[in-house]
């Protein structure tokens, strides 16, 4: 049962990793694109920075493993030194969130650093796509869960559709380690879990929410799902659809994995996020071994990310 669960968490930050990494090469291709270039992904490709190599998503979600580590729980200003300390361009970063570790290092607080980016605050994906430690770690605590979820947003997207896709992210995440991997998942347990927590009310989310159930039910082809929920930079056109890609394939996690990916539009982000609840629903041991052995493991690579997840878990 301990193994099991810390496989689970394990699997969590793995996924994210390995959805970023597969998804990178195609970041910004439309599904035609994809098609017409490669047919259907199913292979680390060559990439920016090579094969195997992740971007500021699994940057940044090692950024908030290794803080809710460093203190045992949740410090915005520790997770905000985590994010600048790990700051690598190359990797590719939204302008927003380098606006608002900008900002830090200039000296503003973490708590008022995004307030302002893009006028109110960024609905950018980058505070969800990031947020699989604090799902993993606050998983015995919907509550506190959500409350952290939402303050890790702050530090750079401060816009309440951001927090909320953050939020969103977070509990899916929680909800899916919370879930034997070998009993059947309930949909309808997880859209209501959701509703009692979190308010989707916003026609941003409610609108996407209609779309999930109406997909489960009449399963359209991709074209449909690439148009309709869609695939870009902003939350409430990814998590939505990461959410999709998992429920649509919850038998295997490369299935889901490939099904987010193969959509086109923000791939390796949407990868993320779906490899992210996939992984905290099967566990590390379902990713496929093809895919970890291409992954990069120098200094903060493969083996480093495998013991945030163990650290996590001990604590
Ligand atoms: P962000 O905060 O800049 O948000 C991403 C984008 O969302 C912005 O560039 C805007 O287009 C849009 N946006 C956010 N908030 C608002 C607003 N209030 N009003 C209007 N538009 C808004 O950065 P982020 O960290 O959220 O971005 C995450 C994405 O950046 C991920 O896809 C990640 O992979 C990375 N990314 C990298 C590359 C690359 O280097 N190749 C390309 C795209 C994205
Ligand atoms: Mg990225
Ligand atoms: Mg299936
Ligand atoms: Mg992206």
């Amino acid at each position: 049962e301990r193994q099991r669960l810390k496989d689970k968490f394990i699997g969590a930050l793995v996924g994210t990793f390995v959805g970023d990494t597969l998804g990178m090469a195609v970041e910004g291709y439309s599904l035609n694109q994809i098609e017409a270039e490669y047919g259907h992904i199913e292979h680390m490709l060559e990439a920016r920075l090579g094969s195997g190599t992740y971007t500021d998503d699994t940057e940044m979600m090692i950024g908030v493993a290794e803080s809710l580590i460093a203190v045992n729980g949740f410090d915005g200003k520790d997770m905000a030194n985590k994010f600048i300390t790990n700051l690598n361009l190359d990797r590719g970063y939204g302008s927003g969130t380098i606006q608002a570790l900008n900002n830090i290092k200039a000296g503003t607080s973490w708590q008022e650093a995004g307030k302002y980016v893009f006028g109110n605050g960024s609905f950018g994906n980058g505070s969800a796509m990031r947020v699989a430690p604090i799902g993993v770690f606050y998983h015995d605590n919907y509550e506190k869960l959500k409350e952290k979820a939402k303050k890790s947003s702050l530090i750079t997207h401060a816009h309440p559709l951001g927090k909320t896709g953050a939020t969103l992210q977070a509990l899916t995440v929680g909800y899916a380690i919370n879930q034997a991997s070998d009993s059947d998942f309930s949909v309808e347990n997880y859209l209501n879990f959701l509703s009692k927590l979190l308010d989707l009310d916003s026609k941003e989310f409610s609108h996407k929410f209609r779309l999930i159930n109406e997909y489960l039910d009449d399963q359209p082809n991709k074209e449909q799902v690439a148009k309709e929920l869609g695939s870009d930079t902003r939350v409430f056109n990814s998590v939505p659809t990461s959410i999709y890609s998992f429920l649509a394939n919850l038998n295997e996690f490369r299935d889901a994995v490939l099904y987010a990916i193969n959509l086109g539009g923000d791939t390796d982000t949407v990868g993320a996020m779906t490899g992210a609840i996939a992984g905290a629903y099967h566990g590390f041991d379902k990713i496929p071994k093809d895919w970890l052995n291409n992954l990069e493991n120098n200094k903060k690579g493969l083996d480093y990310i495998i013991n945030l997840g163990e650290r996590l878990f001990e604590l």
